[in-house]
Order: structure tokens, then sequence, then C-alpha cells
């Protein structure tokens, strides 16, 4: 059997998503089933004086209600963060229903239940609130300010934690440098925005005691344990199943209030309880993500060449710290150097509460924003020593290398060849080509500026050695688990420990089994996201899957084969030693007319008649997979955009992605990681805003005007691949599936503003909509307060931001 990794087998899993055969959470339906509805503050901060729930449970069909402080017993535990990144972190409990004080617009303050959707939302217009308004903050840097409102009273301070990282003498590099850049960059609150809004179901079953929780969650095995810490049910009584979930982005990977009240309720009125969340409740229940402050230097000889690197940033928490909220800053923080050497490296983070939807992880979680800093910084160094931003890269590359070799910040890279992607994108992009034409236009007096930007980014991911998580203060481990079972009649259950929600494990882990085993991918059925049929798994996040769970199936495939081996050598009556093996297939060397195959292996191992002396009939194995170091995927990105200089129109013209992951599972699947990342990158620099007044209500908070791109307004990407194997495992796997969204916002921003680099030192700011851009062209201060409009529609912005004469951006 030809080998099938590395090629494009046409995904398993479409047939029933495309046939509208696939069950989502919100299609699921039970005898008895009750709807919740959780009531909302409208206001951003607020004393809660009383819920009158009487006038609410009078209402037609309701069935009960709740307040924040008539659950307080319920819980053995306040919502799950997992990620207490300093010793001193000030880490409030947070309730799934507020009890004292609502601190966010959208924050839980009640729950109705009804016997339908519309009779739980009717009445829970019923629910008599009496709050106490109190002053919102929204702005980080004013809620770091003497006087500011505070979140949490109890810490008397909306400063959340400080954490700092150093490797080498970074004060004096920078004091001896002869050139230092400052930049300030300005990363706006992004609202994730899955097909699939969240949805829960939970199914007691009363003669048992346990639950069956349906989730839309990227993480059933950890909200199983969030469940248990969060309710005191044991782990034994609650079985999670993320059915098919439409998409994720980071947002699912969440321990959701919902979910807590889901069970709750449950196990209190011994009925299935379900909620779905409207697209509203989107914008205002699940978190966002970005919102950083960044102040980023360099410390360079004058000619360019790169001494140290140091950062400032802050970050936004929100209102609370949810599953990771304090450490998505973190999972960037030892690439602010890029794929650039240097002597030094200097990072330090501050959270910040505010009175906002809490932040967490969204698609790149700490590495967009690294990446932004970094590339957007190289070009301005380009700037200052008078260099192209191709030639200031060159120069600065860490060389190619094939052995673990130390970066700046001082963990240690797997595999690179950081020059080789930016030649190739260089090539395909036809960068010459494109600054002749850039000259020609501006010479011409065109009011449509061409404008070339690059990113060339470096990205860790796969998640994650455990013992490393342990020293940055994480929680949970990051290992990853899957069992082979090859079943009487051949086939196979691969059971894994991932949950996939959109990229294509089915289809991917059965490449890697089929390859080991020799089984055809279409007999090989995968088992996911269910924590009774998996119970071993730590999901999918941090594009871990495959150079984690993807070698957990690998090497559970490989001890099946070495029980094959055992199983083959007693009835071939040879040594194991004696033994070839080759597609599934162990043959006797010398004589290969004498072989027998892995499904009748599996036949012998499970009618057991006739098996080795000490074997344990069936074959199967398991294995639990963590690695030793991260995986470093990398690549360059070229964008040239034409911006129309009447309007402020910014159109990408031409995006060509080449990227280095490692070795390819499925090209295909790779492709459609990188083409859907690199646009909701584009939509990060160019149309996605999350606005927020200054009373904490949020602007933005609908598909009218909250500008996710549509697919007409974005280019075709053009796709490179390079295959530098990592060293971390045995397959050179790295992983996929951020790429696109950590590299292209740096690379369309720094298009915008090499554009208009001809007309002055103008910085636009993100997103670069033509309001903005067409304000920093004409030096018209701050935008609108208000958000408008689609992409192209001239949406308007809120948190002003303004051309600086630093290049840098102010709020
Ligand atoms: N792959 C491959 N060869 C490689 C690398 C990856 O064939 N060298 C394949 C993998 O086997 C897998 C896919 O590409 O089928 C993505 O793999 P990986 O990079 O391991 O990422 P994860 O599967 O862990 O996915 C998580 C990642 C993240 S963090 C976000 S956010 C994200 C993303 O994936 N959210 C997505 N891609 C998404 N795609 C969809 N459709 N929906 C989301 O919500």
């Amino acid at each position: 059997m030809a080998k099938v990794v590395g090629t494009e087998v046409l995904r398993k899993e479409d047939p029933e998503l495309i046939t509208g055969q696939a069950r989502y959470v919100d299609d699921l339906v039970v005898p008895g089933m009750l709807w919740m509805h959780v009531v909302r503050s409208p206001l951003a901060h607020a004393r809660i004086n009383s819920v009158d729930l009487s006038r609410a449970k009078d209402m037609p069909g309701v069935v009960a209600a709740f307040s924040g402080t008539d659950l307080a017993d319920d819980w053995a535990g306040p919502l799950l963060m997992a990620w207490p990144v300093t010793e001193d972190i000030n880490n409030p409990p947070h309730w799934p229903l507020a009890k004292d004080k609502a601190r966010f617009q959208g924050d839980g303050v009640a729950v109705v239940i009804a016997e339908t959707r519309a009779q739980a939302a009717d009445a829970a217009e019923d629910v008599d609130v009496d709050y106490e308004p109190l002053d919102p903050v929204i702005d980080m840097e004013a809620a770091l300010a003497d006087g500011a409102p505070i979140v949490h009273e109890e810490f008397g301070t909306n400063r959340c934690y400080t954490w700092a990282h150093t490797n080498g003498d970074v004060d004096k590099v920078f004091s001896e440098a002869p050139v230092v850049v400052k930049e300030r960059y300005v990363l706006q609150r992004q609202v994730p925005n899955a097909i699939e809004p969240r949805g829960v179901l939970c199914q007691p079953n009363p003669a048992m005691g346990d639950f069956t929780l349906y989730s839309a969650t990227q993480i059933p095995h950890i909200v199983k344990v969030a469940m248990t810490l969060g309710t005191g049910i044991p782990e034994s009584k609650i079985r999670v199943i993320a059915p098919r979930v439409g998409g994720g982005f980071g947002s699912k990977l969440q321990v959701y209030a919902e979910e807590m009240l889901a069970l709750a309720l449950a196990k209190r009125l011994g009925r299935p309880v379900k909620w779905t969340e409207t697209r509203s409740e989107n914008f205002l229940a699940t978190h966002h993500g970005r919102d950083q402050i960044q102040e980023m230097e360099l410390a360079a000889d004058e000619d360019g060449k790169i001494r140290g690197f140091r950062a400032k940033v802050k970050a936004n928490m929100g209102a609370y710290l949810m599953i990771v909220t304090p450490g998505v800053p973190l999972l960037g923080a030892w690439l602010y150097c890029g794929a650039y050497g240097g002597e030094a490296y200097g990072i330090e983070f501050t959270g910040v509460f505010t009175s906002t939807v809490p932040t967490d992880a969204y698609r790149g979680a700490g590495r967009p924003e690294a990446t932004y800093a970094i590339e957007r910084t190289m070009d301005a160094l380009a700037k200052r020593v008078g260099k192209d931003p191709v030639e200031i890269r060159r120069m600065n590359f860490i060389p190619a290398f094939t052995e673990p070799t130390p970066m700046p910040s001082g963990l240690t890279l797997d595999s690179g060849n950081y020059e080789s992607t930016l030649e190739t994108a260089l090539e395909m992009a036809g960068y010459e080509q494109l600054r002749k034409e850039q000259q020609s236009r501006r010479d011409s007096g065109d009011s449509k500026l061409l404008g070339i930007g690059l990113s060339t980014y470096l990205e860790m991911c796969g998640l994650a050695p455990s013992r490393l998580l342990s020293a940055l203060r994480y929680a949970a481990g990051g290992w990853d688990a899957a069992q082979v079972r090859v079943l009487p009649t051949g086939k196979v259950t691969l059971v894994i420990g991932t949950s996939p929600h959109g990229q294509g494990h089915v289809t991917t882990f059965s490449q890697i089994a089929a390859d080991d085993l020799g089984i055809p991918v279409e007999d090989i059925e995968v088992v996911h996201s269910d924590t009774e049929l998996a119970p071993l798994g730590m999901d999918t996040y941090g594009s871990r899957s495959l150079a984690v769970g993807g070698i957990a199936v690998h090497r559970a495939a490989q001890k099946v084969v070495e029980k094959a081996r055992k199983i083959a050598a007693h009835e071939l009556e040879v040594s194991e030693d004696d033994l070839d093996y080759e597609a599934g297939s162990f043959s006797v060397k010398g004589a290969p007319d004498k072989a027998v195959t892995i499904p009748a292996l599996a036949f012998s191992a499970w009618t057991a008649h006739n098996l080795p002396d000490g074997l344990e009939p069936n074959l199967d194995a398991t294995a639990v997979y963590d690695p030793e170091n991260f995986v470093w995927p990398y690549g360059a990105h070229i964008c040239a955009v034409e911006v129309d200089t009447e309007t402020g129109q910014v159109d990408v013209l031409k995006y060509v992605a080449v990227d280095d992951v490692g070795t390819l599972v499925n090209p295909q699947i790779v492709d459609g990681q990188v083409v859907g990342g690199v646009i909701q990158g584009i939509a990060e620099a160019l149309y996605e805003e999350a606005v927020y007044d200054d009373n904490g209500t949020l602007m933005t908070s609908s598909l009218s005007n909250y500008c996710v791109p549509a697919a007409s307004d974005l280019p075709p990407v053009q796709i490179g691949r390079h295959e530098t194997p990592s060293t971390t495992n045995e397959l050179g796997v790295k992983g996929v599936g951020e790429t696109g969204t950590i590299a292209s916002p740096a690379a369309v921003i720094n298009a915008v503003n090499d554009a208009l680099s001809y007309l002055g030192d103008i910085d636009v700011g993100r997103p670069a909509t033509p309001e903005r851009v067409w304000r920093a062209i004409h030096g018209r201060g701050e935008a609108r307060p208000e958000a408008t409009g689609g992409p192209g529609a001239g949406a308007g912005t809120g948190t002003a931001e303004r051309a600086t004469s630093d290049g840098g951006e102010a709020r």
C-alpha cells in the first residue's frame, strides 16, 4: 500500500458536514428538555441591590428562576482559572452568576428555566434587578491611573499581575547601542465569531445519578475536570460530549458559566437543561481576544544589526480571569525577537482589569501580538537605518540550522531556515516588480498608492512540554493520548484525545495510522470528543493536535505493530528479528511468500487460540506522549495593498504565504488552515474591532456593525510550501492551525504604512479602516466614537488612534 502521509486525502469528515447530516448541540432534543435563559447586566459596572424573580416565576411555562445568591451553595468552586502566572496575581473568584456586583455589560445575574426557549426569554424580561450604577473603567491606561474606578474592590487596584522575563544584560545592551528604535502599538480588541455559537445541553440520568453534558466546546476533557471542581459532582458521574462543533478559534477553549449552570440546574430540577447562545450573546458573553498596548524597542548597530529586544506590554484582562486569560500574553513571551538573532531580550507584561468582557485565547493567542510588535518594529528599524525591509530581515535572521538551537529569548528552536522561505516568497510575489510599480505610481501622481508589507514570522506551538508548562505556573499538563484498536475484521478504531472542530483530525490522524498499520484510511474510524469513549486527552488549541496528539497516534500504532510482530513470529515460527515489516505485512527475511498481515494477526489476537505465552489477547495499544520541546513553525508572508488616498480604502491586491510547518501530513488540509488563518489576520488588520463607549456599552455588538469580512472582500492567497522536519518529534511535524493569523496582520499593516510612507511619517494603526486611513493621510486627528458599516463601507472607529509624531499610535 502506497504511503498516504504527505498526500491530499480528501477530508473524511466532509460528506457528513456538507450534506447537513452532522448534529450540533442545538440539533439535540431530548424528552423533558427545559430551556435556560441567562439574564445579563445591561450595565458595565453596577452594584446589585436586589433581584426580584416573582413576576418571572409567574410567567407561562416557567419552571424555576434563580439569582446568583440563590445558587451560591450549588458551587464547590468558582469557574476554572488555570493559569495564575505569578504568585501574587490578583485572581478574583468568578461565579457563574454575579452576586453582589455586575462587572461588565453581559455579566450574568439570574437564570430563568422554562418549557420552551421563547418562554424562558419572555420571562427573563420580567426579572427585576435593582442596579446601583457605578463608574466603569474601559481603557487600560485609565484603569491603572490613580483614582480609577476599581473593578474588584478587594484588590484596591486594577493591576492584575506583572510578569517579566529577561535573557542577557538588556539594560547594558540598550544603553550602549548606537541605534534604538521605540514603537508603540495598540492592538484592538476582537470578538471571535465561530459559525456555530456556543450551546450546552445537560441530561441527568437520575437512575444512575450521573450527567451527560453536551457542549460546543474545544475542550471536553478539561470541561469535565472543571465541572467536578465547580459543582463537586464526581468526575465518574460526568460525561462530556462535544458533538460536531462549528469552529472555535480559541473562543471554545473555555469553561463557561452556562456549562456550570446547565449542570447545576439539571441536578436541581432532575430534567435536561439546554441553552443556545444567540449571536448577540456571542458578543457579550463569549470571551474576546487581543487588546494590548505594546511598547517595543530594538537596539541595533548603525547598519541595523540587532543587539537587543525589549518590550513592555499592557494586556486587557477584562473583568474576570477566565481559563487562561492571564497566560495568553505569555504564549508570545518568547517571540518578541521573531526569527532574528541578538544578545539580550527583555519582556514585561502587565495584566489590567477593566469593566469589559473577559479576554482569553483567540487564534494565535499571544503570538499574533508578539509577531505584530517585532515585524512592525523591523520595518521601523529598516527605515531608521535606511535599508529595505527585505535587507534588514536577511541580515538579522538566525542562520539556517537543523539541530536544536538557542534563541535570544532563551528557549530552544527545533529547526529552521528562515531566509529560504523569504527568498521563495519574494520570488512568488515578484517583489522587484512590485517595487517598480510602486515607484511608477508615485512618479505619475496616482491617487492609488501601492504598498508592500512583509512578515517573516516565527511561531511557537504544539503545547507542550508539561514540565515547562509547570515552570510557567500553568495548572494542566501538555501531553496527549491515542489508542489504536485493530478489530477482528481488520478495521481500526482510533481513539484520540484531541477534539477537532474544523481541523480535519479524522483524516490526518487516519493517514498516520494507515501508514503505520498498512490499513486503508477508509477502514479507520476515529472516535473523539467524548470523555466516556475517549477518556484520555488534553483537547485542541495552541496548534498542538498533530505535534502532540498525532505523535501519540503514531506511537500507539507502533506499539500495535510491535505486538503484532510477536504474534507473527510465533505463527511463522521464526524469531522477531527474522521478520521484515512493510505496509502492514510481516514476512520472513529471504522468504517473502511466508507472510502474514496485520488484519490476520488482529483476528488471531482476538480468538486468542494460538498466542505466544504471556501475551494478552487483542491487538490494541495506548500511547500517551509528552513532548520535550515545542515545535517552531515559521515562514514569510508578503502582502501588496492598494491604498486609495482619496477615500482611504485599502484593497489587498496580492497575498503570498510561504510557510514551513515541518513534514506535511495532508497538504490540502494544511493549505486550508493557512488560508483560513491568513483571512482571519487580514480581517484583524483591516476590519474587525470591538468598540466600547465610555459607559462600557459594546457599540459593535452584532454582525451588522462588527465587520467580519465576506469572501468577496478578500484576495486569493498564493501558497508556497517548505518542509524542514522538526527535531522535536519523530514525524518531523509542526503545527499549522494558527500560522496565517500570526503572520498576516503585520504583513498587511506594514503594507499600508509602506504605501503611505511616500506621504510622510504616517502610521495608520489598526484596523486600517478607510476612515482611519483617510484621517491619517489628512492629519485629521481622532475618528468618530461610533462604529458603522462593513468592510469597505467606511467603518468608523471608536477607540480613536491617531498618527503620532514618533511614528507610533495612541489611543
Ligand atoms: N497538519 C498537517 N501537517 C502539518 C501540520 C498540520 O497535515 N505539518 C494538519 C493536522 O493534522 C490537522 C490540521 O492540519 O488536521 C491542524 O493541525 P494543528 O496545527 O496541529 O492544529 P490543531 O489541530 O491543534 O488545531 C488548533 C488550531 C487553533 S489553535 C485554532 S484557534 C484554529 C485552528 O486550529 N481554529 C480553527 N484551525 C481552525 N480551523 C477551523 N476550521 N476552525 C477553527 O475553529
